[in-house]
C-alpha cells in the first residue's frame, strides 16, 4: 500500500532559477541536489517546512529527457505526484494486477538511491504517478 505522499514533481527549464524562486518566495529550503543520468534530469528537493513535505524540481539535461518533452508540450508545471511505498516491486505488481500500466518491468534508480517505477498517466486520470521505495527500506 501507499504510505504517504513522497513528493510533488515540478518540471522547470532552469533549475537554479527555480530553486532561487522557491527559496526566496516561499522560504523553502533546498535539502538535496542530484543529477540522474538515466532519467536525464537535474533535480533538487525543497523542504516545505519543519513538518516535512517535499517539492522536487526537475530540469532536463538533454532533449531525450521526459522532462524536456513535458516542457515542450505543456510548459513548466506539475509533472508527477509521487507516493512512498515500502516495496516498489510489490506495489507495482498489485497495481498491474488492477489493470494499470507500469512504465518499467523492473524498478529503476531514483533520488538518493531510492527505487522507483511509474504508473502511466493515461491509467491514472491524467496524472503521472511515481512509486518510491526509499533507500534502505
Ligand atoms: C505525458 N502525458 C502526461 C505526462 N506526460 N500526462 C500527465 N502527466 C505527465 N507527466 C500525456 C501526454 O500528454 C499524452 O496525452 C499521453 O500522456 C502520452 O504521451 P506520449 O507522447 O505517449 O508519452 P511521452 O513520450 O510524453 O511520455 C510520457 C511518459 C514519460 C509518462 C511515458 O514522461 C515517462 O516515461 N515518464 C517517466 C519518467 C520520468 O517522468 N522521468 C522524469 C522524472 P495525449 O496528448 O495523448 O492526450 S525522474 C524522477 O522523478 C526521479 C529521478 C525521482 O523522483 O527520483
Amino acid at each position: 500500500g501507499l504510505l504517504r505522499i513522497d513528493h510533488v514533481g515540478i518540471a522547470v527549464a532552469d533549475l537554479d532559477e527555480a530553486i532561487d524562486f522557491y527559496e526566496r518566495t516561499f522560504g523553502m529550503r533546498c535539502v538535496h541536489r542530484e543529477t540522474n543520468d538515466e532519467q536525464q534530469v537535474r533535480e533538487a528537493m525543497l523542504a516545505v517546512g519543519p513538518e516535512g513535505g517535499v517539492v522536487q524540481l526537475l530540469a532536463p539535461t538533454g532533449p531525450g529527457s521526459a522532462i524536456a518533452k513535458f516542457l515542450d508540450r505543456s510548459g513548466p508545471g506539475v509533472q508527477q505526484v509521487a507516493y512512498t511505498v515500502r516495496d516498489v516491486t510489490a506495489a507495482a505488481a498489485a497495481l498491474r494486477e488492477r489493470g494499470l500500466r507500469l512504465l518499467y518491468d523492473e524498478p529503476r534508480r531514483g533520488t538518493g538511491g531510492s527505487l522507483i517505477n511509474f504508473v502511466h498517466p493515461k491509467d491514472a486520470g491524467g496524472v503521472l504517478i511515481e512509486l518510491v521505495q526509499p533507500a534502505g527500506a
